[in-house]
């Protein structure tokens, strides 16, 4: 089964996140996010999630540069072209430097229209292109942004054990916070934590993060410079805590890289970052031929990426809970009309075709209502 795709729309939209969240590149109270629709030659629709932030802090794609790349660069390279598998949209791309979201938000798309022609749901698809299966539910863990006292950091904990979030990351953004994290590491002996530094550390605290290795300390994520693998390198010599790469790593080279410099243990993997499924299928299987710990991240998606980030994170083998939270823990008013929801510290997986969600009448409308830009 082959397709082309005939029309391509864009609808961005402004979502209210119910808590602001604080990380160290920025403070994130509305996210805006795109929604792409593919519409192919037999009328079915496929939908993605253009997933840069408003600003260029976290990576150098924004909305508004990722939209034009789509419109103006990425969108006409399929005109008119048959495609037989979803692979092939990166091979398409690969001519095109960086802009790994902008593909992706093209790439996911196309992945959930070749899932519904062939009448299954996406988490099957890709569990079959990596010959393993897809769980039914799916362990999860919480992201809590940086919280400068400690009672409002251990509410938090408390909070997210109570709904029962089966590993527990919290956002550091200076060595005062890190010492509270220390103290909470003291206090919940019985629930996994991981730390993520948002490049906001740098080797003159090697000692500092050296020192707060725990039992219950999974992982420290990020703690340097973004694009650096050497200082990275050299703290890992340094410290017992896996080290895990988020802001660094793009593409496969970089895996490789941090690899091979013995960088980090763990990789934590977003579809949006690193271009699509098919770049994430490859990073995966590099990762478990080389006993890297990868784990499926996430940034604050709406639905649609919710949805495609869970297809992925269902993986059998990919069994460390990844940051896809339940709906309700982000937007009060999502753009899909159904909620993920916990239930055991889990997520289940939609059964229906593709993504297995659908978009509200009131987004599908305004989507169709664009005008193609293919
Ligand atoms: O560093 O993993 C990150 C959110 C936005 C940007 C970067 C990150 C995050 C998170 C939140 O940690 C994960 C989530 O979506 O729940
Ligand atoms: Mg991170």
């Amino acid at each position: 089964m082959s397709m082309k795709i005939i029309e391509m729309h864009l609808l961005p939209v402004k979502l209210q996140l119910k808590n602001a969240f604080v990380s160290n590149h920025e403070t994130v109270s509305r996210r805006e996010v795109s929604i792409i629709g593919l519409k192919n030659d037999t009328g079915i629709w496929g939908y993605g999630e253009l997933e840069a932030f408003s600003t260029p802090y976290y990576t150098p794609e924004t909305q508004r540069s990722a939209r034009l790349i789509i419109k103006e660069t990425l969108g006409p390279l399929l005109k008119n072209v048959q495609i037989y598998q979803p692979e092939e949209i990166t091979n398409i791309f690969s001519e095109i430097a960086g802009n790994q979201m902008a593909k992706a938000a093209i790439e996911t798309a196309v992945w959930d229209l070749f899932a519904k022609i062939q009448k299954k749901s996406l988490a099957v698809l890709i569990a079959q292109k990596i010959h393993t299966k897809s769980r039914r539910n799916v362990p999860v863990g919480i992201s809590i942004g940086a919280k400068s006292s400690f009672a409002e950091l251990k509410n938090a904990v408390i909070s997210a054990n109570y709904q029962g979030y089966q590993r527990i990351k919290i956002k550091v953004t200076s060595v005062e916070e890190l010492n509270l994290i220390k103290k909470i590491l003291q206090v919940f002996p019985n629930s996994t934590f991981m730390i993520d530094a948002n490049s906001s550390f740098s080797l003159k605290i090697a000692s500092k993060l050296a020192e707060i290795t725990a039992p219950n300390l999974v992982m420290i994520e990020q703690p340097l410079r973004t694009t650096d693998f050497v200082d990275h390198s050299i703290l890992q010599a340094r410290i017992t805590t896996r080290l895990c790469l988020d802001e660094n790593i793009f593409s496969l080279d970089d895996v490789r890289t941090a690899y091979t410099l013995k960088s980090a243990q763990a990789i934590n993997l977003k579809l949006a970052r690193v271009g699509g499924i098919a770049n994430a299928l490859a990073i995966i299987n590099f990762c478990w031929e080389h006993g890297l710990l990868v784990w499926c991240g996430g940034m604050l998606e709406a639905g649609i990426g919710r949805a495609t980030n869970l297809a992925v994170a269902s993986l059998l083998g990919l069994d460390f809970p990844g940051d896809i939270s339940a709906s309700s823990r982000y937007y009060s008013k999502d753009v899909i009309t159904s909620e993920f929801m916990l239930a055991r510290g889990m997520l289940s997986v939609p059964l229906g075709l593709g993504i297995g969600v659908t978009l509200t009448p009131k987004y599908q409308q305004a989507l169709q209502d664009t005008t193609s830009f293919l």
